[in-house]
């Protein structure tokens, strides 16, 4: 008989409680879709203010649906928050840690809130299902995990199940993705993955793909590093572009057309908090099987150069009009890491903003966030571009995409300059309005 008998009973027929570690944009999402089957759900949190808000009923985060999720199952009592981390533990049969993985100042994986994680759940895994969801460097699960989950006395695959399923939804679009994506679930065992698969079909109807750790931690390390050289590709063909005089987001689209090809957008850099960070961990992994990743690491570096690329056309587009960039008043569109997010984290805009403050006078805008990084900052559009000599496109909010030109020309000093970064302008119509016009690939 399985020591986990019990355990599958309770999953089998819904009666299992979950525990979260870590209710941050990935765990809050999966606590309150889990609390919103029925499933008595309590997540843990370091944070006071977290857990205070959950508790509240609302959501840290801001996503499209999440307000109605939480305060919906928190009201119905299936959804609670706690400081008390192990007894997150305690009172689960099945435990999702969900924590960040970031990088350090060294471009290292910084797996601190991890090991807390893990020493936490090692405080009784007992006849648990343990899941981890946060992305890791490969072999983490071997490497790290396992050892302090160990460290209990339990053994993993016999005292308790584990399982590496990582999280792969789209911040803007997260429950939506969360529940039609298909899963990777790489278990320590056999039963470890068919127990978990019962789990996850309660909340997507995504495909669940079975396979091993290993494989699913690369995996997930492997689909942000193709974005990321991608989208580095689509940046150095953009540079190119600028310098032969050719239209690259034209040019892309051509491209694109062509069945077998299919790239990204150029843009002001990469942000946000996986895509810059999760090739460090391949770049990482390999380093220590004495292996350098080239194409990776190159990538990386166009991508992180971007910022600067920008500042040099803000620069460039302003000489065009005869005018110094210390003389100038920059307004920037858009400090969040892409368009339609409050999320800020490692937005292009710190680096262009941060740059251009000693220099001369910046004036940011956004309509989603109040982020000001260091210089002045606006949620109304006219404080930023009044008077603006240059205003730069950063983040691609949909509502710049409809730019009233009339309107930011009367309101700019003349001649207007406008750097797009997202080529999310049309260059004819800026000109037509009398703007000088520049942008990533034009
Ligand atoms: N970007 C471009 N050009 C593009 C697309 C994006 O410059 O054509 C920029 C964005 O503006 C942003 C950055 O890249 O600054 C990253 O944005 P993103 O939308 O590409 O990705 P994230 O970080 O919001 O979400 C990614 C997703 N990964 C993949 O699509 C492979 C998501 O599915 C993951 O769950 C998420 O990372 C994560 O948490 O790992």
């Amino acid at each position: 008989m399985s020591p986990f008998e019990e355990l599958e009973d309770k999953i089998i027929n819904k009666k299992c409680n979950i525990g979260v570690l870590g209710l941050g944009y990935v765990g809050l999402p999966m606590a309150a879709l889990f609390a919103d089957k029925g499933y008595k759900v309590l997540g843990g949190d370091i944070s006071e203010k977290v857990v205070e808000n959950v508790n509240a009923g609302l959501s840290p985060v801001k996503e499209t649906g999440m307000d109605e999720l939480v305060g919906r199952t928190v009201h119905n009592g299936l959804l609670k928050a706690t400081m008390d981390v192990e007894g997150v533990v305690r009172d689960s049969d099945v435990l999702l840690i969900v924590v960040q993985t970031p990088i350090g100042e060294d471009k290292k994986p910084n797996l601190k809130a991890l090991r807390s994680a893990c020493s936490t759940a090692a405080s009784g895994p007992a006849g648990k299902l343990i899941i981890v969801e946060s992305t890791l460097p490969p072999g983490t699960t071997h490497d790290v995990i396992v050892p302090i989950l160990e460290s209990s006395g339990c053994k993993a695959g016999e005292d308790f199940l584990l399982v590496y399923s990582p999280e792969r939804a789209m911040p803007t679009r997260l429950l939506q993705e969360i529940g039609s994506n298909p899963r990777i679930i790489g278990g320590i065992s056999e039963e470890s993955s068919e127990l978990a698969k019962h789990v996850y079909s309660d909340i997507t109807s995504g495909e669940l793909v079975i396979t091993n750790i290993e494989t699913a931690e690369l995996v997930k390390v492997l689909e942000n590093t193709y974005r990321d050289v991608n989208i580095a590709l689509a940046n150095e063909i953009a540079m190119l572009c600028e310098k032969l005089g050719v239209d690259a987001a034209k040019a892309i689209e051509i491209a694109n057309k062509h069945p077998r090809v299919n790239l990204l957008s150029p843009g002001p850099g990469v942000g946000g908090h996986c895509i810059p960070k999760d090739p460090y961990f391949a770049i990482e992994s390999a380093r220590k099987h004495g292996l350098e990743l080239k194409v990776i690491s190159s990538a990386r570096r166009v991508n992180e150069d971007m910022p600067m690329h920008v500042l040099e056309m803000i620069e460039k587009a302003l000489g065009s009009v005869g005018k110094k960039l210390e003389d100038s008043k920059v307004a920037i569109l858009g400090v969040t890491y892409k368009g339609d997010t409050n999320d800020t984290r490692g937005s292009p805009s710190k680096e262009i903003i941060e740059s251009l403050l000693p220099v001369t006078e910046v004036f940011s805008h956004d309509p989603l966030v109040n982020q000001d990084f260091g210089g002045q900052f606006s949620n109304n559009m006219d404080d930023a571009v009044k008077d603006a000599d240059c205003v730069v496109v950063v983040a691609d909010h949909a509502e710049y995409s409809k730019l009233d030109l009339d309107r930011l020309s009367k309101m700019m000093k003349k001649p207007g300059v406008i750097v797009d970064g997202r080529r999310i302008l049309d260059p004819k119509h800026a000109k037509e309005k009398g703007f000088s016009y520049f942008g990533v690939g034009y």
